[in-house]
């Protein structure tokens, strides 16, 4: 039975992917699932699966090195799924370092002990043994207003944020363990994802709780920010498959082919919200447009992110399969079945956070 090592499976990405690889592959596989419970992680994200056999979760720091080398020798891991980060872009201009601590050098300690436990004496590598490495195409900064420019694998960096460039530094190190040790790995730098179990800091999921609670919706810059937005279930399985039938040592570019301005998704959210939401119920009533609230812009803010994922389906025949209107109102209703998810992610800490990020805004 092949294992593997996911880092980061109590977040929004991982537990999608945790979820989507038992529901594939069931029983055939285990996964040992290592995750720092920061305050994105969130076990409640795995309640369905945590009384597995072939599923176990373990509390750690992915920078303590003793910890995660002691995982590898307890256990014959087989791949490892990357995915443990801090990934909030706000979060990152208020507080750089933590970001350096656990993109950087919580990569450098998965890679070091991953290869400890792989490389054999001649410097080959044990029959089968694969890392992928999960990354953002904000590596990439930023791209003009123009309809044909895009994000490709071979696009120079030129990351922008504190976050951007902790990510950016964590795929110089995966690129530079394959090129030294050869080392088998893969990177993917994929665009904004939305979907089920989305922490609340982040775009959609805080749009549609404001809303949900009449409560002002920031708008940052002119609304105008242009995403390539890609429903989460679609890169989980880009993942699976990047991993199982990509070339080794290859990046790959995962993106939704869904670019929108922010104001556009955000009046898509409150159409969809108005169309969902029954008639009669005193919540719709509060969900409209006024709601909309303009703020400062972020510092540094890019302008433009789209990916071309020629390369994915030309190789491995990866496409994006949700629609974005398909794709949206299978979140809202996710948010709608689990209020008490939302109530939670949003009590203690939460409230103080947004009062402080947007208390000046
Ligand atoms: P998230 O913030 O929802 O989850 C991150 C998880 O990592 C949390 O469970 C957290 O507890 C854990 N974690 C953080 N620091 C840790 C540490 N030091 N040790 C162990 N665990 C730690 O993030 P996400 O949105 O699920 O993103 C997952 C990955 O995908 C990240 O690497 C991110 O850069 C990348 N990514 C995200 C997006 C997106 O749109 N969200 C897009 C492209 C790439
Ligand atoms: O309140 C808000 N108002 C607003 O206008 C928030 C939270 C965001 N925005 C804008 C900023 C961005 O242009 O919406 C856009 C999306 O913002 P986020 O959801 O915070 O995502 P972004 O900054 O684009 O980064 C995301 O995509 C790439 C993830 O958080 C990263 O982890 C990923 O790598």
């Amino acid at each position: 039975m092949r294992t593997y090592l996911v880092t980061g499976g109590a977040g929004f990405i991982g537990s999608n992917y945790i979820h989507y690889m038992f529901k594939k592959y069931d029983n055939d596989i285990r996964i040992i699932n290592v995750d720092a419970l920061t305050y994105a992680g969130n076990l409640e994200n795995l309640k369905d699966v945590e009384n597995r056999d072939n599923y176990t979760f373990i509390k750690s720091y992915i920078c303590d090195k003793v910890a995660i080398c002691q995982i590898f020798a307890e256990n014959d891991i087989d791949r490892v799924v990357h995915f443990a980060a801090e990934s909030h872009v706000d979060r990152s201009i208020a507080e750089p370092e933590v970001f350096v601590r656990t993109n950087v050098l919580g990569t450098a300690v998965m890679l070091n002990c991953a290869r400890a436990a792989w490389e054999l004496p001649d410097g080959s590598y044990r029959k089968d043994k694969k890392f992928l490495h999960v990354s953002t195409d904000e590596v990439y900064g930023s791209l003009p207003e123009d309809e044909n420019a895009f994000f490709y694998e071979t696009t120079p960096y030129d990351p922008h944020s504190p976050y951007s460039a902790s990510k950016a530094s964590s795929d110089m190190l995966v690129k530079a363990y394959m090129d030294t040790y050869k080392f088998p790995a893969n990177i993917t730098n994929c665009s904004n994802n939305y979907g089920p179990y989305q922490f609340p800091e982040k775009f959609i999921p805080l749009m549609i709780n404001n809303a949900l609670q009449g409560k002002k919706l920031p708008v940052y810059g002119d609304g105008k920010n242009v995403r390539d937005w890609l429903y989460v279930e679609d890169h989980a399985k880009a993942i699976d498959m990047v991993q199982e039938q990509g070339r080794l040592f290859e990046t790959y570019n995962i993106g939704g082919h869904n670019e929108k301005q922010n104001i556009e998704i955000l009046n898509i959210i409150l159409d969809t919200l108005q169309e969902m939401l029954p008639d009669g119920d005193p919540i719709k009533a509060n969900v409209s447009s006024v709601l909309i609230n303009y703020v400062s812009d972020s510092k540094g803010h890019d302008r433009r992110y789209a990916i071309a994922p020629d390369k994915i389906k030309a190789e491995i025949g990866w496409e994006p399969e949700t629609m974005f209107k398909e794709g949206i109102r299978k979140t809202i209703r996710w948010y709608f079945e689990n209020e008490q998810w939302m109530k939670n992610a949003t009590s203690g800490d939460y409230q103080k956070y947004y009062e402080e990020m947007y208390k000046n805004r």
